[in-house]
């Protein structure tokens, strides 16, 4: 069904003007030039089957941290999403079966990166991921929906990219041999944080699971974080899904989708200022296994990216948004690059995570 942004905005009391925003790659995502301006979100009904349980995850979970900021002597109102309601009290708007819209403050007054200019902004991203975790180490984790199952399980991503390849959806399979036997060659790590998981030995604490660069917003004066946000995927999970997602895209030389692969490596400077934010507000709560699994969840995280960049483009781009052609193979092909490096360069890791614990 066709909708009317401005029909959609005055639902959650907002007469505006609109423009699109942001560089995401799964929700339709809108500024309101509104006073104070919002944000409105299309949610993504084709990756979050279960909007209504999205939503009722987000609220509990802001609504937990603004406790602690509260407590804190911080603004809530900057440093955790705050969902405006709609004129019937709901936290989101649905349309129909198909559109389902939500709305947050817009956080003032600061900035989000597509790449990391100065390796001090990884440090600022690395203490706002860690400090989040902190706030939800006592939440509940009973009380969060699963709103993606088996998200970071990699052994299940191999297993659905070996779906993609039987079924070559799109026709392309033949294109992507060399891709194809990469990730089929790196499917040996996959179980590395999982079966850890299983034992016990890396405990599932509730984590966000999408610690991407562009998912903190910056203050614009001081380049400290200030709020995480893209807050869908929170969830019960591991530490080392963040620490090692965060790692995939902050700390690589380029952006996900360079076409040109002289360009990318693993920046080991970035590595060590988002280890030492992160490690500043986690290291004590880390348990032997999981400060041992640090440098490969960095590799797994990338890894894992890669093979659904890969079977997304063999499904023919139903997942992540495309901009251009063959965007969603760039991207794979970025990633495959990181792993190999990350590969090369443990026992550096290694060496750096000793220092900040
Ligand atoms: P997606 O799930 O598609 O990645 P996000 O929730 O991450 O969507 O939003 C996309 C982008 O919009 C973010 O990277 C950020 O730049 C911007 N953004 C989202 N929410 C806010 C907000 N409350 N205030 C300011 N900017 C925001
Ligand atoms: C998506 O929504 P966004 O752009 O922050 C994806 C992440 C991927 C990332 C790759 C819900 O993140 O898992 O790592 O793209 N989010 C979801 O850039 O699938
Ligand atoms: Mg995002």
């Amino acid at each position: 069904m066709e909708f009317n942004l401005k029909d959609i905005c005055a639902q959650f009391n907002i007469e505006t003007t609109i423009e699109g925003y942001g560089n995401g790659h799964i929700n339709d995502t809108y500024l309101c030039e509104a006073a104070p301006r919002v944000i409105l979100q299309r949610i993504n009904i084709n990756v979050f089957k279960n909007p209504e349980e999205v939503m009722e995850n987000i609220y509990n979970v802001t609504e937990h941290v603004r406790k602690k900021i509260e407590k804190e002597g911080g603004d809530p109102d900057r440093e955790t999403l705050n969902v405006i309601r709609t004129r019937d009290g709901k936290n989101y708007y649905k349309l129909d079966d198909e559109n389902y819209f939500r709305m947050y403050k817009f956080v003032e007054d600061s900035v989000s990166y597509e790449i990391v200019e100065n390796p001090i902004q990884l440090y600022h991203a690395g203490k706002a991921f860690g400090k989040f975790q902190n706030w939800l180490d006592d939440f509940p984790a009973d009380k969060l929906f699963e709103t993606i199952v088996d998200f970071h399980k990699t052994p299940e991503r191999v297993k659905q990219l070996e779906a993609a390849i039987s079924k070559n959806a799109a026709g392309r399979l033949a294109a992507v041999q060399p891709e194809i036997s990469f990730a089929l060659d790196y499917a040996k790590y996959a179980s590395k944080i999982t079966d850890e998981m299983e034992k016990g030995t890396v405990p599932l604490r509730v984590t966000h699971n999408d610690t991407k660069l562009n998912n903190v917003l910056f203050d614009k004066d001081t380049g400290k974080g200030v709020c995480v946000i893209d807050l869908d995927t929170v969830m019960p999970g591991s530490v080392l899904y963040d620490f090692g997602d965060a790692l995939r895209f902050g700390a690589s030389s380029g952006t996900e989708d360079e076409e040109d692969l002289s360009k990318i490596w693993f920046d080991l400077e970035k590595f060590e200022q988002f280890a030492k934010g992160f490690l500043s507000e986690t290291a004590s709560c880390l348990t032997e296994m999981e400060i041992q699994l640090l440098p490969i969840s960095a590799l797994l995280m990338t890894y894992e990216c890669g093979i659904r960049f890969l079977a997304d483009y063999l499904n023919g781009d139903t997942y992540f948004k495309v901009h251009k052609d063959n965007h969603n193979l760039y991207r794979a092909r970025t990633q495959f690059k990181l792993v190999q490096d990350i590969e090369s360069k443990f026992d550096e890791m290694h060496a750096i995570i000793k220092k900040y614990l």
